[in-house]
């Protein structure tokens, strides 16, 4: 799977994905991860990326051109599944989103600035956009490095068996249960019996009720959509 990603502030995605699962998952050549500097597309001796809104008003606004030079710079090379725009009013990234995702071969990200980019943009090129959540980021580049690595993790191959996506919390609507590891007494505390016995299948009972009883608890959202089915 390949990710092209734009942004203003390139550096800014330099470490993020460089370590752990996706670094493996980049040596592997199962993920490969391209930034590209919005600002090399601009025209002009200072190469502006961005200018005043039209109507007045406070921040300022990314340019058209210099995004659809890169974009069209890129669909001239291939072809791509997604074009993902990083921004704090599109729809909340989740799970079954990012599930969808990773069955692209090519996406391109474009990360939002300042106030946002022209309107024409989105209505031109956009085919998906997301926020991770209701709070404002000084940029789309850190929610850009949640995606490919939420996605990028998905990816076959990318985890090996103890480490599987098929697991995780959300994955089927529910948390994750709680995990120990050695000591089997810390400072008093005892790991709970069950998960010593090698009993396989009370363990997996146990975990299920964890999941189930930590669910209810800490997110009645998810629980009542698990209960619906999904
Ligand atoms: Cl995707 N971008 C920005 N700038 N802020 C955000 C966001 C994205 N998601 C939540 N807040």
């Amino acid at each position: 799977m390949r990710f092209d990603i734009l942004s203003v502030v390139p550096e800014l995605l330099e470490s993020p994905l460089n370590h752990s699962i996706m670094k493996r998952a980049k040596d592997k050549g199962l993920l490969e991860v391209y930034v590209h500097n919005l600002r090399e597309y601009a025209e002009g001796k200072h190469r502006q990326v961005d200018d005043y809104p039209f109507g007045g008003g406070a921040g300022m606004v990314m340019k058209p051109e210099p995004i659809a030079a890169c974009i069209r710079h890129l669909q001239s090379e291939r072809s791509y599944d997604a074009i993902i725009y990083t921004t704090p009013d599109g729809p909340r990234l989740d799970q079954s989103l990012c599930n969808r995702i990773s069955m692209f071969n090519h996406v391109m990200v474009l990360c939002g600035h300042y106030k946002g980019v022209d309107e024409r943009i989105r209505e031109t090129f956009i085919t998906h956009e997301i926020s991770i959540g209701d709070y404002v980021l000084s940029g789309g580049e850190l929610a850009a490095a949640i995606l490919v690595d939420a996605v990028g993790r998905l990816i076959p191959g990318v985890l090996n068996d103890e480490t599987s996506a098929l697991f995780d919390s959300f994955q089927d609507d529910l948390l994750a249960p709680p995990v120990y590891t050695r000591p089997a007494i810390w400072e008093g505390k005892a790991v709970p019996e069950v998960l010593l016995s090698g009993h396989e299948r009370n363990i997996d009972s146990w975990r299920h009720d964890q999941s189930l009883a930590r669910t209810r608890m800490r997110r009645p959202d998810l629980y009542e959509k698990y209960e619906r089915g999904g």
